[in-house]
């Protein structure tokens, strides 16, 4: 058995109650293998509860399961009875991602299961595997081995449901580069197990709200293509959000929208932070097309992410951010 593996079964044995942080603005990933780690945990026997520092998308509501307990927000958990003597964390890169949290250097999550290699989040254990396309590969390897382990059954439709969310939804309906062999043999146990693909699919890539169509035709329609239209760039105002209709999540889509258009190779939302009165602060969510490493075009302002599929926020103002950013992507294009 991996040490990881061991380490973590030991974890489980010792606590009753868990608490699983998942980062702010929480995706499939984060969602699916949240809950199917709760439901796991409730089959071993222990307590547990899931903290998403900042609400769920409206849109992700499906992937909650009714016997798992979400908090929405760290105030919510403060104020509730849920106690709890062990925190894990699942698909956090890094401490940043837990705001309102007390998750720091000083104060370590217990373990940390992750698939980012830039993973940089504060823990005393970590698992961190970069190849799985998602933490539901992982989870899914865990839960197979505790089976093992403890001579007992766990994976059940629900849980594989759960499973089957975090691994289409990180990779994109098994089209993103990260897919494998593995994911494919992951999810085919899954189906063997009872989960209905075509609705949780449907439910994750073609359903949207009138909202996120509106925002996405104003993201189409005000995009910039530079250098050759190998970068395509737009950029979001908290006040087009508003006219449009639309918030925050309804964004989730755009960079992978430009990412669609022939010939680019760098796909850029950016999309103000900050509200009024505040310091100027623009969040970058960046896709690649060919064999471009975009978490190392977000390490240079302190993000990070996947080859593929990566963030970082600039603090400067509008017209600087942007000029800091395409001026350091111009670089990594082909
Ligand atoms: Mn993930």
């Amino acid at each position: 058995m991996k040490p990881q593996f061991d380490s973590f079964f030991k974890l489980i044995e010792k606590h009753k109650s868990f608490l699983i942080l998942i980062h702010s603005n929480p995706d499939g990933d984060a969602m699916g293998s949240s809950t199917a780690l709760s439901l796991f945990l409730k089959k071993a026997g222990k307590k547990s509860a899931v903290l998403s520092p900042s609400a769920v998308p409206k849109r992700l509501y499906f992937t909650k399961h009714k016997d798992v307990t979400y908090f929405e927000n760290p105030k919510d958990k403060a104020l509730s009875k849920f106690q709890n003597s062990c925190v894990i964390s699942i698909d956090v890169a890094s401490d940043e991602l837990l705001p309102g949290t007390s998750v720091s250097k000083e104060n370590p999550v217990s373990f940390a299961i992750d698939h980012h290699r830039t993973n940089t989040l504060s823990a005393k254990e970590k698992y961190v595997d970069a190849k799985a396309a998602s933490v539901g590969e992982i989870l899914f390897k865990i839960i197979k081995e505790y089976e093992k382990a403890h001579k007992t059954k766990i994976f059940d439709s629900d849980i594989c449901a759960s499973l089957y969310t975090s691994i289409s939804s990180d990779t994109g309906c098994f089209k993103y580069s990260n897919t494998t062999p593995f994911t494919h043999k992951t999810a085919a146990f899954l189906l063997k197990n009872g989960v209905d693909a075509t609705e949780i699919n449907r439910l994750l890539f073609d359903t949207k709200n009138m909202s996120q169509i509106n925002i996405e035709q104003f993201a189409y329609k005000n995009m910039r293509l530079l250098y050759d239209n190998r970068l395509a760039i737009t950029v979001i105002d908290s006040k087009d959000l508003e006219n449009a209709g639309a918030s925050e999540e309804d964004t989730e889509a755009v960079s992978q929208l430009l990412r669609m258009i022939n010939g680019v190779q760098i796909s850029v939302l950016m999309r103000q932070q900050h509200k009024e009165g505040e310091k100027s602060r623009y969040k970058f969510s960046v896709r690649a097309n060919p064999d471009i490493d975009v978490s190392e075009l977000c390490g240079i302002f302190g993000g990070g992410g996947h080859k593929k599929a990566a963030g970082c926020t600039i603090h400067d103002t509008k017209e600087r951010a942007f000029e800091k950013f395409t001026a350091a992507a111009k670089d990594f294009l082909i």
